[in-house]
């Protein structure tokens, strides 16, 4: 399996971040990523590819341009703002009884109308780190387009969060959804399976209306985790998407004996849509020893797994988004790539 990587992500290198209401050491860091490139090159996984440059006009078919423009030059204006800071978030959003048919123009406010949390940290070298990111993800796309069997995209920072216009739970481009556009532009049915311990609220509301994309996702109940106001059972899509979203939640605490049954329900109903190609959105938070979450899976069942999308036999891209327990990343992304190898 190849797997493309840019060194970029590491423009992204926050120190803090908003968490539970405090400031707090920042989790979605530089070393993430290069722990997992480690992983799958003593794996011998495959040779390693930088991503080719990424259209913009492409970027547009998921993310709002305003949206764009927004991220691209929001560190400049923090920056002419007079802010030192390493890092700014947004406190006030245009919630319901606030009026969001305009967007201002200081830079607050318009923090808080592209954004959904405070706990997103934007620095520096966001934005470069966030296109590399997206274009490591098309990239990846085009490999499975082009007839490979699998591919990794080793996506930092994360996507699964991110809508056509907010950005939040660390994320700012969608990557995932971006892959999932790349190949059902060339007329191909694509599920994709989001396996991050969080739901993948982005993901979902960019394909809520869309019955060309099945969206599936195993997480933690949103009633007790973030991103806590999406991710319920009864959201099944809409429209044309009706019957296309699938809501997996499982109580805090789940093992493997009730994380795999959720994943069998996840293929069948996979199965059911007979994709062309399956993008993974592989969270590796759902680790027994990650630091934000809880659910209790372990290295061997990233390997099982593994073992187990193998056996569905679909052309599948694995797009990296959460995981946390630095430490065992590596080893962890290893597991699942490697068994699906059947290595
Ligand atoms: N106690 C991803 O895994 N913090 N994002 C929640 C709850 C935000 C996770 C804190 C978690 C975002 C891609
Ligand atoms: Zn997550």
């Amino acid at each position: 399996m190849k797997t493309v990587y840019s060194p970029d992500h590491a423009c992204h290198h926050p120190r803090h971040e908003i968490s539970d209401g405090a400031l707090k050491a920042a989790v979605e860091i530089p070393s993430r990523a290069e722990m997992v490139l480690a992983a799958v090159k003593a794996a011998g996984l495959g040779e390693i590819l930088p991503p080719t440059p990424l259209e913009r006009a492409f970027v547009e078919r998921i993310h709002e341009p305003a949206y764009i423009d927004f991220l691209e030059g929001v560190w400049d204006e923090t920056v002419a703002a007079g802010r030192t800071e390493e890092e700014a978030f947004p406190f006030v959003w245009p919630t319901p009884g606030l009026r969001a048919d305009r967007v201002p123009t200081h830079l607050d406010g318009r923090m808080g109308f592209y954004s959904f949390d405070a706990g997103t940290p934007l620095t520096n070298g966001t934005f470069a780190a966030a296109w590399s990111s997206a274009s490591v993800a098309v990239t990846a796309a085009d490999l499975i387009a082009a007839g490979e069997g699998s591919a990794f995209a080793l996506c930092r920072p994360p996507g699964h969060h991110a809508m056509s216009a907010r950005y939040g739970g660390y994320c700012f481009f969608n990557n995932a959804a971006l892959a999932a556009e790349r190949l059902a532009a060339g007329g191909r049915r694509v599920a994709i399976l989001d396996v991050d311990y969080h739901h993948g609220n982005g993901t979902q509301a960019i394909f809520f209306e869309r019955g060309d994309v099945l969206f599936v996702s195993i997480h933690a109940d949103p009633d007790q985790e973030y991103p806590y106001f999406l991710g319920h059972a009864d959201e099944i899509g809409e429209g044309a998407g009706e019957g296309a979203n699938l809501n997996l939640p499982l109580p805090l605490g789940s093992d493997w004996a009730t994380w795999s049954k959720a994943l069998e329900l996840a293929l069948a109903s996979v199965e059911r849509a007979g994709p062309d190609a399956l993008v993974i959105s592989l969270g590796l938070d759902p680790y027994e020893g990650d630091p934000i979450s809880q659910f209790k899976l372990t290295t061997d069942d990233f390997s099982r797994l593994g073992e187990r999308l193998a056996k569905a036999g679909v052309p599948t891209l694995f797009v990296l988004e959460g995981g946390y327990a630095v430490e065992a990343l590596g080893a962890n992304c290893a597991a699942v790539l490697t068994a699906f190898e059947g290595k």
